[in-house]
């Protein structure tokens, strides 16, 4: 079944028949890729009239959600079809380095007409997602987000799975792109969008089987809204936290204790659909304290399939690696506002002119990496404490590339310790958090509020 899909998929996205599927296997032991993506402008309506100049992998169409399989060497070849430069992140899939798709960092940014052939073997499975990491703003928010779904090595055995992008876009009245840039919005909370999609779609409805075993994969790829969400009064039960199975259970978010998803964040859920025909079921998200919207809707059509909350399966764990703590002692990492006066350098990635943010009160200086250290060193194969301070009023969800860890405590929650790449620190909450250094490199550590990276909420560690 999963198989099937994925087929489906590649033969999508390269134009094949399911006649040709045996050559294009030959092919791709020849050197071809599973996956070729060009990314482009292209225009779409999500009202009544068209938005044009957006960014896609497709033509009217959001960017496809990849699937992967656990533990298989998955090749996919990206072509910059813009006129500005670009890369591709594979956001929380555990890679080698020179395949994170970090400009400067790890790669030279990807010109136009220039192809970048990225490879490695995703050894999670779960709900992942990618963007650019070169132009990040405007290409994230024009469009180009999508997610990467990393199929278990056994299929699990729902009746349905359904990927969900959240992401929001700036339109004006007449359908057409407005600033996505605010300075006002990149010193605080973020610009916002006005239009709030699901797949692209405003409150999309989709069709599940009734008594059917549904599983849902939330992914925020907005560039700035934290969701809080609510889910409908159902049997069910949260799977999985940023891909990875959750070790430390998560409650069932209600209205009055809503889930808080930030940018760059996915939770995994499955419930049991209602027995008949014909039923509706909102999933919504909280706007300040009381005006929820709806991010999707799933309404159940057929015979009845009878399933139960008892069916809900266990997602197998993840190879999470086994560690010793190192000796070294905690290192604390300030976030905060960026001391006055900060020039930036000026690169190919959309450096902005504006510096309003910083790690231990250095602002990133711009897309390249000269004469900027990293904000801690981490011994190679150790797990290292780090304490994570929040001394804004503002939101950051924090992402660390290449390698997983888990928060500990804070000093204002319970916070469950589940494995993730993205940590949302609340307002001047103190996180202390445990690193996983099996990966070597100089992985980027930011905000995922792009406005926050890219006005200087950025930098990286070092694992060696
Ligand atoms: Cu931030």
């Amino acid at each position: 079944m999963v198989t099937l899909t994925r087929r489906q998929a590649i033969t999508g996205a390269l134009g094949l028949t399911a006649a040709n599927l045996g050559a294009f296997s030959a092919l791709n032991a020849a050197g071809s890729s599973d996956y070729h993506l060009r990314s482009r402008l292209t225009s779409f309506a999500f009202g009544d009239r068209p938005t044009e100049g957006l960014v896609s992998l497709a033509d009217n169409a959001p960017p496809p959600v990849l699937r992967l399989r656990q533990g298989k060497k998955a090749v996919i070849d990206f072509t910059n079809g813009l006129d500005d430069y670009s890369t591709m992140h594979w956001h929380g899939i555990r890679l080698p380095h020179a395949m994170d798709g970090v400009p400067y960092l790890t790669q030279v940014p990807i010109a136009r007409g220039e192809t970048f052939r990225y490879a490695f073997t995703p050894p999670d499975a779960g709900s992942f997602w990618y963007h650019p990491h070169c132009m990040t703003l405007s290409q994230m928010a024009l469009g180009l987000t999508g997610l990467l779904i990393v199929d278990e090595a056994e299929d699990p055995g729902f009746d349905a799975d359904i990927p969900l992008n959240l992401k929001d876009f700036r339109l004006g009245n007449e359908g057409e792109l407005l600033e996505h840039f605010t300075p006002r919005g990149a010193a605080r909370a973020g610009t916002f969008g006005n239009v709030k999609t699901t797949n692209w779609r405003q409150d999309p409805v989709y069709e599940v089987p009734a008594g059917g075993l549904i599983r849902l994969r939330f992914a925020v790829t907005d560039t700035t809204r934290v969701h809080k969400l609510i889910f409908p009064d159902v049997p069910g039960r949260i799977l999985a936290w940023d891909g990875h199975p959750v070790d430390d259970p998560l409650p069932w978010p209600t209205r009055e204790a809503p889930l808080w998803l930030g940018p760059g964040q996915r939770v995994d859920v499955a419930f049991v659909a209602p027995d008949e025909d014909g039923r509706e079921l909102t999933f919504e998200s909280l706007i300040g304290r009381n005006s929820p919207f709806n991010v999707a809707r799933f309404r159940t059509m057929g015979t009845n399939l009878g399933r139960r909350a008892g069916d809900i399966p266990d997602l197998p764990r993840n190879p999470i690696p086994a560690l010793e703590t190192a000796t070294q002692p905690t290192s604390e990492i300030v976030f905060g506002w960026s001391p006055e006066g900060d020039g930036t350098n000026n690169g190919l990635c959309g450096t902005n002119a504006y510096i309003f943010w910083s790690i231990n009160r250095r602002p990133w200086p711009g897309d390249a990496v000269e004469n900027t250290g990293p904000v801690a060193t981490l011994e190679l194969g150790k797990r290292h404490l780090l304490r994570l301070r929040n001394e804004s009023p503002n939101l950051h969800p924090i992402h660390l590339h290449g390698l997983v860890f888990r928060p500990l405590r804070s000093n204002l929650r319970k916070i469950p310790a589940n494995y993730t790449d993205t940590i949302l620190l609340l307002k001047d909450e103190i996180v202390e958090i445990e690193v996983l250094a099996d990966n070597p490199g100089d992985w980027a550590f930011h905000c995922h509020v792009i406005e926050h990276q890219k006005t200087g909420l950025s930098g990286f560690i070092r694992v060696a």
